[in-house]
């Protein structure tokens, strides 16, 4: 929903230039509002304004609605407008800094001359920042972690967006190509992507004109016979164009990663090889032994074929030449999503809604885990709503509607380790998941060792807290806490939205070496969210994590005994 990314980064800009100018805290965040809503909107918000139908969005009122109007029909918000001119050119980009406020830069600008990235690596370095009234040394160096992540960010993007990109690309052009891969970081599923890489063969001429003229294209940075570089929507696209011979070879030379050529062609060498992306190639005669399959590469080696998932030498290798690579598990194993919110908290879809998506995705089950009474800007349940909420849910497992709901919760773990709500209620539960929303500074061991041992809790709810390119996480003794859920029998997240993907694979890896199970989720706050599913197999696979080890490949049976085992 890409307009409505944009036109929620403009309300989002909006607060930002208020805040900047020391306007009220209250319009600020009023704007901010407006901005959650439209990015969490689940339609098209162009859509509803053609039809005329704004006024049906809740949070969104008659003086919006003008704004977005503005929007749609001149190209611009007028506020916008006015209030950019206020704040220096340059400055605009820093207001995208995690952990500097616009309120911080602004006395940056005012007392240090601040006025782009530089300087302020400057005012940081020099200890300058620390000194301004109200900073201190520990805010700045949360801002130069910041900044850090800023940086990422601007170089890199995330999966999920590369994925849609990417996907929407092959689509364009596979009218035109015999044979089409995505490659890259991209095949192999990386949290972050630098830039896409897509292959084809050369059978049709029209495959390059397609490209560089696709809808969208911002420029072309390159274009010749077998090779061009474009950007769409601030991407870089390389596509490159082989030989149908070649293929293989080519598939797996530019799948990468560079760390797992290197390492195949050393054992190429060793056995009088040589790989490269046209083929495989006896060394003494230079004939060619291989290379339209991609396949034929790793049995050239000697190896069993290995995922690109697993591509990143760390150790795949060596499984492979002893046939000890695992069985990865796959998507459609997948029979349910164990992290979905509800309109009964901050999330759109009815339950209907959600049985009926997860019988459209082939699901068996989905468990609701709506948020807890203290998360009250998301209207957190209370133990009676909770109530409530389960009994509706129940009512809807009866009729048989769609797939069958798993009556959850994601339970807030307060700061001293206890649950945010009673036992009475969360033992009635088919689900509980418990996370950390608060005091993220806070070393957060403890705490969620404690929420292991509750005997109510099944699950914990994306474990380290960390939002890729703008949320480190919390100070935290991983090994004490895989450790703490190994005892109790407690599964592991991994948090499958885009922003999340939490655990990581590295993390996923060490929980599965330490017999801790992982249970995958969306977190979705909508409908169109639960596709994510696909970015947290990905991880789970780059984790290399096997059917047993990920609880939604469980029919609904033996997942319910999993639930009981730990109480
Ligand atoms: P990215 O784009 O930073 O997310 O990561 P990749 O892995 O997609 O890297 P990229 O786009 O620079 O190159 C695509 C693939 O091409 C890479 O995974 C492996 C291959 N490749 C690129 N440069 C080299 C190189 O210098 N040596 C070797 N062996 N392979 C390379
Ligand atoms: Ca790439
Ligand atoms: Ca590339
Ligand atoms: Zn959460």
């Amino acid at each position: 929903m890409e307009k409505n990314r944009k036109l929620a980064k403009i309300f989002d800009r909006i607060a930002d230039f208020l805040e900047f100018k020391g306007d009220s805290i209250y319009r600020v965040n009023a704007y901010r509002k407006v901005a959650r809503v439209i990015k969490d909107l689940p339609v098209d918000v162009e859509e509803v304004y053609r039809q005329g139908r704004l006024k049906e969005i809740h949070g969104i009122g008659e003086k919006i609605g003008k704004k977005i109007a503005q929007y749609f029909e001149d190209g611009t918000i007028r506020k916008y407008e006015e209030l950019r001119r206020e704040v220096p050119e340059e400055l605009i980009i820093l207001l995208d800094v995690p952990n500097l406020g616009p309120k911080t830069l602004r006395l940056a600008h005012e007392y240090l001359g601040v006025r782009n990235l530089n300087d302020l690596k400057r005012v940081i370095g020099d200890g300058s920042l620390a000194r301004l009234p109200g900073m201190g040394s520990k805010k700045v160096r949360k801002i130069e972690k910041g900044l850090e992540m800023f940086m990422k960010g601007q170089e890199r993007m995330l999966l999920g967006e590369a994925l849609q990109i990417g996907e929407k690309m092959v689509h364009h052009l596979t009218p035109y190509a015999a044979k089409l891969s995505l490659a890259g970081s991209l095949r192999r599923m990386r949290e972050t992507i630098g830039d896409l890489d897509i292959l084809t063969t050369g059978e049709n001429e029209g495959i390059m004109e397609a490209f560089v003229n696709t809808p969208g294209v911002k420029d072309v940075l390159a274009k010749g016979e077998t090779k061009a570089s474009i950007i769409v929507d601030d991407t870089q696209i390389d596509l490159r164009v082989v030989q149908e011979g070649e293929w293989g070879a080519a598939l797996q030379y530019f799948t990468g990663s560079k760390e797992h050529n290197v390492h195949l062609r050393e054992i190429a060498r060793g056995m009088g090889l040589k790989v490269n992306e046209y083929g495989i190639f006896t060394m003494e005669e230079d004939r060619r032994v291989g290379g339209i399959r991609e396949e034929e590469v790793y049995q050239a080696l000697g190896l069993e074929y290995v995922p690109p998932e697993l591509r990143e030498d760390r150790g795949e290798i060596e499984a492979a030449a002893h046939s000890a690579l695992p069985r990865l598990v796959e998507l459609h194993e997948i029979k349910g999503d164990l992290h979905v919110h509800s309109q009964w908290s901050d999330g759109t879809a009815t339950l209907e809604e959600i049985a009926w998506e997860g019988a459209r995705l082939g699901y068996e089950y989905v468990a609701v885990t709506d948020h807890s009474k203290s998360m009250r800007i998301a209207h957190g349940l209370d133990e009676k709503r909770l109530e409530e909420q389960m009994k509706a849910i129940r009512d809807i497992n009866a009729r048989g509607v769609g797939a069958y709901l798993l009556a959850g919760i994601e339970v807030d773990i307060h700061p001293d380790g206890s649950l945010d709500l009673d036992d009475a209620v969360l033992k009635e539960l088919d689900w509980v998941v418990a996370s950390v929303h608060s005091h993220f500074g806070q070393d957060a061991t403890e705490r969620i060792i404690a929420a292991c041992q509750s005997p109510w809790v099944h699950c914990i709810g994306h474990p380290t807290g960390r939002i890729i390119f703008s949320r480190d996480p919390y100070p935290m003794d991983l090994d004490a806490v895989l450790r703490a859920a190994a005892a109790t029998g407690t599964a592991l997240e991994i948090n499958a939205h885009q922003d999340r993907l939490d655990l990581s694979d590295l993390h996923a890896r060490k929980a599965k070496e330490m017999g801790v199970k992982l249970a995958l989720g969306t977190d979705s706050h909508h409908l169109g969210q639960l596709w994510m599913m696909r970015l947290g197999v990905g991880v789970a696979r780059r984790g290399w994590l096997e059917p047993r080890d990920v609880i939604n490949t469980y029919p609904l049976k033996e997942l319910l005994a999993f639930t009981r085992k730990s109480r």
